[in-house]
């Protein structure tokens, strides 16, 4: 059977988790079959991302309208891919790139150009009879496939969150669970604890949630996150089962001038502790310790995007025992990851396809890590949709784990969710303590 070709693109503005525009793209294929797809974005942004066209017009959402992303979308890249096959991804978003000429897609736009992406990857699965999952496992080259272990942000910090604390996630990683199932029951009973526990210590006003879904409480330091985290796994009973990770996001505090860390970077100047000022040696010292002291296993972004040399220095120190992901250190660009592999800057990637744009990229920074033996960690953004794409694409790859919120809020459930529904119908088993073995399962 020969496969479907794309006949019609349409696209509309739609609103994403946080009330801000962002583009929804529906691609009609040769049989009549619509697919949607709904592009995420982000807030702690990496300098070297792909543009996020925005229309900039103040009169309409703040500026924030993607009206000309929209356009692009029917004008520009329809006539361009129509009658395409849709099972060849490669060559559609080949054919995008061309015609966006850039090296960083501010001429097209990279939240229309990866809508129209994941459209295609979704005709393309139902021209070949298979789900998206099994689809992307084709498109990478058929890497094993896992149930991934959910990393849940559940407490919120950094620019995500209006509290005093620094780093902007603290996860809950249930590597003991025999499935993705029971990983997250004891992930949502174990925050619906430690809602319970922050009630109690820190007053209803701090039950309030951040834009993943993770509580903000009125703490400013990570070992009170910690504590916090370790205290609700203890009383929901799994602890040794249940371990820890964080996400910084220093690029939001780093200092330029002083090359420092301001751990204390949201108090009003006058309230801010001199000693919370730390240089890079300091901050590798500090999370040593943390791990010393928590059961913690990933470490994401401790540093700032373009600072390769102290992350290496974070990986030479504790890479053995801690997952260090790159974010904004590598946008998901196979050109900043073969940097890091280089350099040995990290151990893992994070994966986020609108900080590239397109499917096929995404794959090809895959592809580089998994030949690297490093680890790939899937991540929704904080600003979403109901879109669950990621949730196919963690599977599809064998990645071992994603993050994508806490288990709470619509936008975060929908990836949950459909990876339950993924689960029931492969019946695949769990990575767990394997989860850093991506695309090596
Ligand atoms: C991150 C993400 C997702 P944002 O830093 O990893 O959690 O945040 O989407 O705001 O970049
Ligand atoms: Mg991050």
């Amino acid at each position: 059977m020969s496969s479907t070709t794309v006949a019609h693109l349409h696209a509309r503005e739609i609103l994403d988790s946080r009330g801000n525009p962002t583009v929804e793209v529906e691609l009609t294929d040769s049989k009549g079959q619509v697919f949607l797809a709904a592009v995420p974005s982000g807030a702690s942004t990496g300098d070297m991302e792909a543009c996020e066209l925005r229309d900039g017009d103040k009169s309409r959402y703040g500026g924030k309208g993607v009206l000309a992303a929209v356009a692009n979308v029917t004008d520009k890249i329809l006539p361009a891919i129509k009658g395409m096959t849709t099972e060849d991804i490669a060559s559609i978003d080949h054919t995008m790139l061309e015609l966006d000429g850039t090296k960083f897609k501010t001429n097209l736009g990279a939240n229309a150009i990866l809508g129209v992406s994941m459209a295609v990857c979704r005709a393309g699965a139902a021209s070949c009879g298979e789900p998206l999952y099994q689809h992307i496992n084709h498109l990478a080259g058929s890497p094993t496939m896992i149930m991934p272990v959910p990393c849940f942000n559940v407490i919120n910090g950094g620019v995500h969150a209006g509290n005093f604390l620094a780093p902007q996630e603290f996860f809950l990683i249930p590597l003991g669970a025999p499935t993705f199932r029971e990983a997250l029951r004891m992930g949502a009973e174990t925050y619906h604890v430690l809602k319970s526990l922050i009630a109690k210590k820190y007053g209803i006003e701090s039950t309030a949630v951040g834009d993943e879904g993770g509580f903000a409480p009125n703490i400013s330091t990570v070992e009170e996150a910690m504590d916090l985290l370790v205290e609700a796994i203890d009383i929901a009973g799994y602890t040794g089962h249940i371990y820890v990770g964080s996400d910084p996001a220093a690029s939001e505090w780093y200092n330029k001038e002083t090359d420092s860390y301001n751990f204390d970077f949201k108090r009003p100047l006058d309230q801010q502790d001199p000693s919370k000022v730390m240089k890079k040696e300091e901050v590798v010292k500090f999370w040593e310790e943390i791990k010393n002291k928590y059961p913690l296993k990933l470490l994401e972004d401790p540093f700032q995007d373009l600072d390769f040399e102290g992350h290496a220095l974070m990986t030479a120190a504790i890479g053995e025992d801690i997952e260090i992901v790159g974010d904004d250190l590598y946008c998901t660009n196979v050109e900043f990851v073969r940097k890091g592999v280089d350099l040995q800057a990290t151990n893992a990637m994070l994966l986020k396809v609108n900080q590239i744009g397109t499917i096929t990229e995404s794959l090809k920074a895959f592809k580089m890590c998994q030949d690297n033996q490093w680890g790939v960690f899937v991540s929704h953004r904080s600003g979403e949709t109901t879109d669950d794409f990621i949730a196919d694409l963690t599977v599809g790859l064998g990645t071992g784990h994603l993050k994508t919120g806490a288990p709470c809020r619509g936008e975060r459930l929908a990836k949950y969710n459909e990876l339950l529904r993924i689960e029931e119908r492969t019946g695949l088993g769990y990575a767990g303590y394997e989860f850093r073995n991506s695309g090596h399962f």
